[in-house]
């Protein structure tokens, strides 16, 4: 069986959003056309709280975009965005919610961030979508969402190392770009770990 997996179609990644990926929006149309051809949807969520240390308001002195250690991993500090229970953190008000079977949130312990719908940055703990996605008999993922570089692209990249055939839809993802080729970047990787890319 193959699942599609959409990640992090939340509001505060569209234009006007706290951390708005450009063009994001357009991937919510993609996602609705694509949603009834999957016997599985599942959605990731973004969902962290208030004082999360990827939140460069956590921490006196650096600024968004700045790079820093935290629990003995790089960090890139990102704007205050997707927190939990507020607007910025549901999913886009057009995504296709009943077509969604699975939610899985992460990022929601304040220490670790979590770009991968699988893992957080350091592999540390199981968000628990690669024992769902097992259980149903899933043996293939398409992933598209939010954003290339970051979140997509770490979820493609744990669903072809736990196994999945695994395919970028590219048509359904956009990215932050924070630095010129960002998102080439992301894809010639994915695709070299054995992401195909359609
Ligand atoms: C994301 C940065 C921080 C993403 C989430 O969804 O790609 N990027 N948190
Ligand atoms: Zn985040």
């Amino acid at each position: 069986m193959k699942a599609l997996i959409l990640v992090d179609i939340q509001n505060d990644f569209l234009p006007g959003g706290a951390l708005a990926v450009p063009h994001g929006d357009e991937v919510v149309p993609v996602a609705n056309r694509l949603i009834p051809d999957y016997e599985l949807v599942v959605a990731t969520q973004d969902w962290h709280p208030s004082d999360h240390q990827s939140f460069a308001s956590q921490h006196d002195g650096h600024a968004v975009g700045e790079v820093i250690t935290v629990e003995g991993l790089d960090q890139i500090l990102w704007p205050d965005h997707c927190v939990q229970g507020t607007p910025g953190a549901e999913f886009a008000p057009d995504l296709n919610l009943g077509g969604i079977d699975h939610v899985i949130r992460k990022g929601t312990d304040r220490l670790f961030d979590s770009y991968s719908g699988f893992y957080d940055n350091g592999h540390r703990k199981a968000t628990g979508l690669g024992d769902y996605l097992e259980q149903r008999g899933v043996a293939a993922v398409d992933v598209m969402g939010l954003a290339t570089d970051y979140c997509v692209k770490f979820t493609a990249l744990d669903a072809v190392q736990l196994g999945f055939e695994t395919r970028l839809l590219v048509e359904g993802v956009r990215g932050v770009e924070l630095k010129p080729g960002d998102c080439e970047n992301a894809i010639a990787e994915m695709r070299r770990q054995g992401v195909a890319v359609a």
